[in-house]
This record gives structure tokens, C-alpha cells and sequence, in this order.
């Protein structure tokens, strides 16, 4: 077995991990010297730029035929707490944006009972009738799987009707851990590791590029970290159909996991920097400040991290709901700017599929 030096040495040199390496190096390797190695990496990729987009979230509803034991948001029907947005609250929301510059509509929620593809192919409309120009990135690969299933269509028809609707990008959620003894005790009802695959294989072969993410720090071990990342990395390797890669820290307020506690923002930078060192082959590894709150994030971009989201502007319930710092999350550009700056990269506006925007 090689030592953590030489294993970081050849990793410096272009080596790609092996499973077994990277959990040497993992465990063994000082923090600085991680740091190291993926600022290295992440400047190879996208040299001193930090990229953020101006968007916004629309989350239909927090209903949800799945009870996930990490999840915060979701609330049964019935419940005070439970909302379903209607299409035409759902057009007021999206109308407001008129004139704002958000380039991006990021679309999720739960699995509602009785949505049903037509119904979010007419959300999709509804959203480009009133904002020609955005991008919309929708659906989780679970969301995707459920309405596709239910319409009784294979992956690859049901998405095209989504494509033709708009839908032009796919977000990264519900990929949780791939491990299925894992996924079986923290959301036993949820869509398969499988069919979160199948979504997003078929979405590449049909051109569509998409996200990936991970949920850690709660009852997986590093090895099941490492097998997430090199499923993504042979998925990447077949398709290069990733854009970026997004590890979503467990949060732990109001689910029923709360028990478990958090990990230690060392895990969160450890987590950052092996991820970019494992996956050699996916452009984009985001730092999604609504989940690590704005002073991670600032010291994520020196763990490998090249993109932060973006301005939200107050859209997403899903982390101040699990115990996120920021009760409204909304960062402005010049915030975004001063925040890569200050930890010595320059701020890059970018759309959905990572064309830089100039100055406006
Ligand atoms: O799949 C739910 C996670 C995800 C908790 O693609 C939790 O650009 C931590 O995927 N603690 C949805 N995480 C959000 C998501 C996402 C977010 C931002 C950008 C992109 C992108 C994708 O949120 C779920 C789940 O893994 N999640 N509850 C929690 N308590």
C-alpha cells in the first residue's frame, strides 16, 4: 500500500485515483496539502475564475409521496405547514423577475401525488412564456423518474417532451449516497440509485448536461463517498454529459435524522478537495453557499471549488428549513464579487451552460 506523499505526488503529476488511494489519501493526507493539490487542479480547469449565475428557485410544493429522513421540507398533505402553489401563484412568483437579469429558474420540489408530466411540461411553458430568455434547470432525477413512469413513457420520450417544453438543463438533487444499504436507511422509499442513472445517462446521450450531488456527513463512511464519486467519474467518463459536481452537507434541524449532529467544517473541506482530486473529468465543483452558509463558501474556493450558485434572491426553503444560517438566502453580485475576491480568484458571471456573461 503507498503512503499518502507519493500517492498526492502522483496525483499532482495527472494520475488518476484509484478507490484505494483515495482513501488513503483521504484519511492520511494533512488538510493544506489537499488544498493544495485541488486549488492546483481547479486552476488547470478554470485558471483564477469563480463562476456564479443570477437565478432564482420556484419549489411548487413541499408535498411529497416520499419520506426522506434527511428532508426538512417536506410536509404531508394537510399539514399547516404543507404548501402546493397553484400554475397561476406559481406566474406571479416568476413574474417579478421581469427586467432583473436572472438568466436561470432552478425548479424542484417534493413528488407531488398528482402532478403529472403534462403538468410540469405546462409549468415549463408558463415559466419561458413569461421569461423568454431564462434558462430552466428542473426536476430532480427522482422527480423526472416518477412523472415519466407515471405517463407510462421510457426515460428517453419522456424526457424529450420535457426538452421540447424547455427544459434545458438537469439539477444534481436526489442523488443522496449511491450505496444501497446506505439509501435504504436514510430514504428506503425513495427512486433508486438505478433509475438517478438512467435519467441522467439518457439526458446526456439526448444533449442535455447535468448536475450531480452528494449528501454527506450523516450515517456513510468515507468509502461510501468514494464509491458515489467514482460511479459520477465512470458516468463522466461514457458521457461528459457533467457539468458539476455539488456535495451537499447534511444539515440537521427539524428531520428526523436531527440526532445524528453535523460534521465539522474539516469534513466539509476535506470533502471539497478529494472530490475535485477524484473527479479529474467533471469541469465544475460548486460550493453552494445556501447550504454551507457564506464563510464556508468563502473558504471553499480554496478547497477546489470553482462555482458558489448564485443570488437566489430569497427562493429556496429547502436549507433554512434544515438549520442553514441564512433564514432568506439572497447574495448580490457585488457580495458574490467582493466574496471571490477576497479569497484571491475573480468573480465570473455565468449562464446555465457555463457561457461567461460580460459586464452589464
Ligand atoms: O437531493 C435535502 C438535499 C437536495 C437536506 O444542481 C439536504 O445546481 C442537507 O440538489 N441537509 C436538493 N441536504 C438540492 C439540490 C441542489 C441544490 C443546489 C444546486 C443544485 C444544482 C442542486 O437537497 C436533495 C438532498 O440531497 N437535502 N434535505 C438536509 N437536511
Amino acid at each position: 500500500m503507498r503512503g499518502w506523499e507519493d500517492i498526492l505526488k502522483s496525483v499532482k503529476s495527472g494520475e488518476r485515483l484509484s478507490a484505494e488511494d483515495a482513501l488513503t489519501l483521504w484519511q492520511e493526507a494533512p488538510l493544506w496539502y489537499l488544498a493544495e493539490a485541488a486549488v492546483e487542479k481547479k486552476r488547470s480547469i478554470s485558471g483564477d475564475k469563480v463562476f456564479y449565475n443570477r437565478n432564482f428557485h420556484l419549489e411548487p410544493t413541499n408535498v411529497c409521496l416520499f419520506n426522506c429522513k434527511f428532508c426538512s421540507f417536506r410536509r404531508p398533505r394537510g399539514s399547516a405547514e404543507a404548501w402546493e402553489w397553484s400554475i397561476e401563484q406559481l406566474e406571479e412568483q416568476v413574474a417579478r423577475y421581469r427586467g432583473t437579469g436572472v438568466t436561470e429558474v432552478h425548479i424542484v420540489g417534493g413528488v407531488h401525488p398528482d402532478h403529472n408530466l403534462d403538468y410540469y411540461c405546462d409549468l415549463i411553458r408558463r415559466v419561458k412564456q413569461i421569461l423568454p430568455k431564462v434558462a430552466i434547470k428542473a426536476y430532480t432525477a427522482i422527480e423526472l423518474s416518477y412523472m415519466i413512469r407515471k405517463a407510462e413513457l421510457s426515460t428517453r420520450e419522456g424526457l424529450e417532451r420535457l426538452i421540447e417544453a424547455g427544459m434545458e438543463a438537469i439539477p444534481g438533487g436526489g442523488a443522496e449516497i449511491f450505496d444501497s444499504d446506505i439509501r435504504l436507511q436514510i430514504c428506503p422509499e425513495k427512486g433508486s440509485t438505478e433509475e438517478w442513472f438512467e435519467v441522467h445517462r439518457t439526458a446526456h446521450e439526448l444533449g442535455i448536461k447535468t448536475n450531480a450531488t452528494m449528501l454527506y456527513g450523516h450515517i456513510e463512511g468515507i468509502p461510501h463517498r468514494i464509491d458515489h464519486l467514482m460511479r459520477l467519474r465512470e458516468l463522466q467518463d461514457a458521457t461528459g454529459g457533467l457539468n458539476a459536481f455539488i456535495p451537499l452537507k447534511y444539515r440537521n434541524f427539524g428531520n428526523p435524522m436531527s440526532e445524528i449532529g453535523e460534521v465539522p467544517l474539516t469534513d466539509d473541506l476535506r470533502t471539497l478537495a478529494m472530490s475535485r482530486l477524484i473527479l479529474d473529468n467533471v469541469p465544475h465543483i460548486k460550493a453552494y453557499w445556501v447550504m454551507y452558509g457564506k464563510q464556508t463558501t468563502e473558504m471553499a474556493l480554496k478547497f477546489g471549488a470553482d462555482d458558489v450558485d448564485g443570488t437566489i434572491d430569497d427562493s429556496t426553503k429547502i436549507y433554512s428549513m434544515a438549520g442553514a444560517e441564512d433564514k432568506r438566502p439572497t447574495m448580490s453580485v457585488e457580495e458574490m464579487k467582493q466574496m471571490v475576491a477576497r479569497a484571491g480568484f475573480v468573480a465570473v458571471e455565468r449562464d446555465t451552460h457555463y457561457n461567461e456573461i460580460g459586464e452589464q
